[in-house]
């Protein structure tokens, strides 16, 4: 074994976006590329040297070599141990969760999210820190900076080792260790969560349905729901990780999971239907007859969550990213606990939840979780939904509306403007943003404008500020339109308009958000003159 240092020629596109480096396959093929980017990793943390990394991914089609290329890396680049997910899957929870739990300096996630996979699909990395959360922005661009002027990097030439197999072997110096992928995250969420009564729930005949999408979580679903809380083996779907997730798209809402809205609405449903996406973060939920959005699941669980064993102490605090519904506002105030907006980016959580600010966190995107990790954590969400049935005796349909009748509802939908040209997209940016003092009092509908903003955050804990998170047009806290450009995208821009409206319990609470939100939607088009600076008539994909 001879560690090799190797030329190079810098990349101009290795600039990661919300959530690490998300690109086409094709791309990440290309000579050196993971590799400039996976050594100016190492050149920006030179902790890792002598220390533990942890090295996962979610299964995608070139997963497995890109693991090898990152131990191979991490041997050259005198990391001590490296600690790998058997058959080279973590989610991205488990990974944050052995992070912290081992102690480790950092873990490499190779995850594309729920971008589709496949030679003609996406593959991505990022680095996640000591404490398990996501690299910072300032590391990210200090990360940025070296990938645009690295000239060499080093590598091991040892053999690939058998990632499949569970044993310890070893590369240089560097220790390797293939570990079971599941077994200590399923130990974490025995201790959050009452796993007898939940067992009871399911034995007393109730049902679940869990769609892994053929993506990371399958094992994770099986071991947990089959093995360990004794729910039917058909009740998890697409249960085995796939390189090309099935041909499927494991984004998990009411588009690309339709057929789970079809179950939830047909005849003979379960009684909670769920799924999380490719690598385990995000989660949908449903009931019998109902769609929970991701900004509802924050507000219900936020409501509910003091009912179970991990969170028996109550909440400290809550925090969501800024454009999603504020329905989690009202039961914050209502516990007397704060609110924390932050911007888009499970990252700006990660300072709150060190400094014990907050218990729970969530994001429009179908992302949720607590304190117990640094990411959003998608099968977190499903069991918290699980035990909050169990423990209330409930339905998914009951829990939703008696909220509503307490809190009123929040209408909310995204609609995605996919592919536009980077052109198209800057130009409805920036005509938005010249136009936005010349909004505030102006009526929107039924509306008239109280705020109209570009949202600034300002880290509460470190101090640091965030420019330019957003674009957003308040009508008090009646309505909401915010205008954003998606930072994980991997062709042309994606156009992100949220709208929002919020209905009292003495108002109409049964409504389609469909028809709740037409007029505003309407309204948000022309503001943003979608169609005469982009041609578009209509979102691409609403969520
Ligand atoms: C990532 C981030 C999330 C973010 C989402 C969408 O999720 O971790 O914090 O909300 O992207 O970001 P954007 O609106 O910029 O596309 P994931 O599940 O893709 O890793």
């Amino acid at each position: 074994m001879t560690v090799r240092e190797i030329a190079t020629t810098a990349y101009s596109d290795q600039k990661p976006g919300t959530a690490g480096l998300r690109k086409k396959v094709r791309v990440f093929a290309q000579p050196h590329y993971l590799e400039n980017f996976v050594q100016s990793i190492f050149d920006c943390v030179p902790t890792l040297r002598g220390a533990t990394l942890v090295i996962g991914g979610d299964g995608r089609y070139h997963n497995r070599e890109a693991i090898q290329t990152v131990l191979a890396m991490a041997a050259a680049n005198g990391v001590a141990r490296a600690v790998v997910g058997q058959h080279g899957l973590l989610s991205t929870p488990a990974a944050s969760h052995l992070i912290r739990t081992l102690d480790a300096a950092g873990g490499f996630l190779l995850t594309a999210s729920h971008n589709p996979a496949g030679p003609d699909g996406d593959f991505g990395i990022k680095f996640n820190v000591k404490g398990g959360g996501q690299a910072s922005e300032t590391l990210t661009r200090q990360i940025h900076a070296q990938s645009q002027h690295i000239h060499r990097y080093v590598i091991s030439d040892a053999a690939a080792i058998d990632i499949d197999t569970l044993g310890s072997h070893t590369v240089e110096a560097m220790q390797v260790e293939i570990i079971d992928s599941v077994e200590a995250y399923a130990e974490l969420m025995q201790s959050l969560f009452d796993f007898e009564a939940m067992r009871a729930w399911l034995r007393q005949g109730h049902r679940i349905c869990f769609d892994a999408m053929h993506a990371v979580t399958g094992p994770y679903a099986r071991r947990i729901l089959v093995e360990q809380l004794g729910a039917r083996a058909e009740a998890v779907l697409g249960g085995v990780p796939l390189e090309d997730f099935g041909g499927g798209h494991p984004d998990p809402n009411l588009v690309y999971a339709r057929h789970l809205a079809d179950l939830a609405f047909g005849d003979d449903a379960p009684d909670l239907i769920a799924a999380s996406d490719g690598d385990g973060d995000r989660n949908m939920i449903l009931g019998r007859g109902i769609f929970i959005s991701p900004g509802d699941s924050l507000a219900m669980l936020a409501a509910h969550l003091h009912r179970l064993p991990g969170y028996r102490s109550g909440l400290r605090g809550i925090a969501r990213s800024m454009p999603t519904s504020r329905a989690a506002d009202r039961v914050a105030q209502a516990l007397n606990i704060p609110l924390h907006e932050t911007p888009t980016g499970w990252k700006f959580f990660c300072n709150l939840l060190d400094a014990d600010q907050i218990t729970l966190c969530g994001e429009e995107s179908f992302g949720t979780s607590s304190a117990h990790a640094r990411e959003k954590d998608g099968l977190w969400a499903v069991l918290a939904w699980l035990n909050v049935l169990a423990a209330s005796g409930s339905s998914v349909q009951q829990i939703a509306t008696r909220h509503w009748q307490r809190f009123g509802r929040h209408y909310y939908q995204r609609h995605d403007y996919e592919d536009l040209s980077h052109e198209a997209a800057q130009a409805i940016m920036h005509q938005l943003q010249t136009r936005l003092p010349t909004l505030v009092g102006q009526s929107l509908g039924a509306w008239t404008v109280s705020q109209a903003d570009s949202f600034t955050y300002h880290d509460p804990v470190d101090g640091s500020v965030a420019g330019d998170q957003g674009l957003r047009i308040i009508c008090a806290d009646e309505a909401r339109i915010v205008v954003r450009l998606s930072g994980t995208g991997t062709q042309g821009a994606t156009l992100r308009l949220y709208l929002e409206r919020y209905v009292s319990p003495q108002g109409d609470l049964a409504q389609t958000p469909e028809a709740a939100l037409a007029e505003l939607a309407a309204r948000a088009r022309d503001i943003c003159q979608l169609e005469a600076l982009s041609g578009r008539t209509a979102p691409t994909l609403v969520t």
